[in-house]
């Protein structure tokens, strides 16, 4: 087998964002910058001796990605290569499989919730040893290295063995396919009462939306076979490179295939659905939508009903979720832990035990049985509630406010605006809030107004200018910050909260959202209709 170093021209755009590089697939295949990144990776972790789990969501560009990745892994001697059966691994699973496998590290091919194929996004993120996301010294050392780059090894040959689950040797290193299901799914038999599901499943089925991502088989294997539901509730299983040119992600404006069908069903009890990745969910009864920060406040309150959270101590959201969980901490006598956002702020207080349960409004939620969020885990949790509670998720929720008081929370996207101005905007919105600390807005009196700088607990390391955070005391807050994981344009995230109390006697809710009211302050006082021309945002979560 011919080994090559080819000579490069350094790329100076390979800045991994808040998940990972993310950049439009014709990016990607530009020749020799899916090798760079790789090399950058390689040069940072190590790849002689290593065991490196490799294997991605399906989308367009995971085979030709996997094979480079194989092709330069052999050429510079790693140990072992644990690759999924057909390429393909959930970011849950990737994580599980790596800390399964004590593998060095491994190496994710996903643009998540972005849509794929030749005209859509693709991506690759990397997860150290404890299955967790590279911390950003890694992702900037990574970074680093690529602008230095000037040359990447791989070996040549059309020989590569086929990705099918069997162990091969290629040159000095050892190969290994694995089913990219099985593992996982072994894992989440053990962390839940599947007998338990499964009987309840039996007359309160779920309907699942895989979305033709990466979870279709898993929700076969899982909710399918394992635990019994009728195959007719789960859709979308199968994965497809460009997800049926459909948007995989799962919040309600991409929901119209998960409602469909939970009104064909009148008797599912919960409709999920989950991203091209699989470490999202968005969870749903039947007409009712139930915001990620309350899943995953409810969760948190009812952790004695789920086998692998009871004994929970402490819990993390990223700054801009919620503080639904926080009132449910304080009752319970959890700590709190609040990171910037991005999964791979939750690594290190994993590692450390400080926390069993994390979440983030971006219908992201996990535990410390992997170091990702992970879709179908939190979909168990909620069946594991229901089936212990015996309510529907809107009487759940409806006693929830009632316990702990509603935070009413949305997201208002603003997309494509230019990164520099939307970022002065924000800057000198959060200097004028600065100024007025006391005033009136409304009813509200202004707080704070900083931005969230983050000293990590397990190892001090710090993370400056994670997005400007407004408080309204524990009444409300607005939080601006700009998306680390578009490829197309600037994203403008404007995140407003507001807690009601919701009493016994007012168990009614507002016919209109008191966060759109905040989101109104903000839009006129960074005077955005005017700046970008933009009248209302272009989504609101
Ligand atoms: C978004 C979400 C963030 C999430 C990240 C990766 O990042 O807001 O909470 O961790 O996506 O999720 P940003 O920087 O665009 O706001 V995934 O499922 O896309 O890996
Ligand atoms: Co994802």
């Amino acid at each position: 087998m011919q080994i090559i170093t080819q000579k490069i021209t350094p790329f100076l755009d390979q800045k991994p964002g808040t998940s990972g590089l993310r950049k439009p697939t014709f990016h990607w295949q530009q020749e020799h910058y899916t090798e760079s990144f790789i090399q950058a990776i390689f040069n940072v972790l190590g790849v002689r001796g290593k065991t490196i789990v490799i294997g991605g969501d399906g989308r367009y560009h995971n085979d030709k990605a996997i094979e480079i990745i194989i092709k330069m892994a052999v050429a510079q001697k790693a140990a072992k290569l644990i690759v999924a059966e057909g390429g393909l691994l959930t970011t849950p699973a990737a994580s599980h499989l790596i800390r399964f496998n004590k593998a060095d590290f491994g190496i994710i091919l996903s643009a998540s919730h972005n849509p794929g194929g030749k005209n859509g996004d693709f991506g690759i993120k990397f997860n150290l040893n404890a299955g967790q996301p590279a911390p950003e010294s890694v992702t900037e050392a990574v970074f680093a290295a690529s602008k230095e780059l000037e040359s990447y090894t791989i070996c040549e040959t059309e020989h590569l063995p086929p990705l099918r689950a069997g162990f091969y040797d290629i040159e000095d290193t050892k190969m290994e396919v694995v089913s990219s299901t099985a593992d996982y799914a072994d894992l989440m038999e053990e962390l839940f009462d599947f007998d338990k599901l499964r009987e309840f499943l039996k007359t309160r089925p779920l309907v699942f939306d895989a979305m033709h991502a990466a979870t279709g088989p898993y929700a076969l294997e899982i909710f399918g076979k394992r635990l019994g539901l009728d195959e007719k509730y789960l859709i979308n299983t199968i994965p497809l490179p460009d997800f049926g040119a459909g948007h995989p992600d799962p919040q309600p404006s991409y929901a119209q295939d998960l409602n469909a069908a939970l009104e064909q069903y009148p008797e599912a009890v919960l409709g999920a659905a989950s991203d091209g990745d699989g470490d999202r969910n968005m969870v749903t009864g039947q007409k009712f939508f139930i915001n990620p920060c309350d899943s995953l406040a409810v969760i948190a309150a009812n952790s004695a009903h789920i086998p692998c959270l009871r004994g929970l101590k402490g819990i993390g959201r990223t700054m801009p979720t919620s503080r639904a969980i926080d009132v449910v901490a304080k009752q319970k006598g959890f700590n709190c832990y609040q990171t910037p956002t991005g999964w791979k702020f939750f690594g290190n207080l994993l590692n450390a035990d400080k926390i069993q349960l994390c979440g983030e409004e971006s219908f992201g939620t996990s535990g410390n049985h992997i170091r990702e969020k992970d879709g179908i885990w939190a979909v168990l949790c909620w069946l594991s509630i229901l089936a212990a509670e015996n309510k529907t998720p809107a009487e759940i929720m409806q006693a929830h406010w009632q316990t702990y008081g509603r935070h009413h929370f949305n997201r208002f996207d603003y997309e494509g605006l230019d990164k520099e101005a939307a970022s002065k905007m924000i800057t000198a919105f959060g200097e004028d809030m600065a100024h007025r600390i006391g005033s009136r807005f409304d009813n509200l009196t202004l707080t704070h107004a900083a931005q969230f700088d983050y000293t990590d607990p397990t190892n001090g390391e710090t993370s400056r200018n994670q997005g400007l955070e407004i408080q309204f005391g524990e009444q409300a807050r607005i939080i601006c910050r700009l998306s680390g994981t578009d490829t197309r344009g600037a994203t403008l995230r404007i995140y407003c909260e507001y807690w009601q109390q919701i009493g016994e006697h007012e168990p009614h809710l507002p016919s209109t959202s008191p966060t759109q009211a905040l989101a109104t302050i903000a839009h006129n006082a960074m005077n955005i209709s005017e700046r970008f021309d933009m009248h209302q945002p272009t989504n609101i979560v």
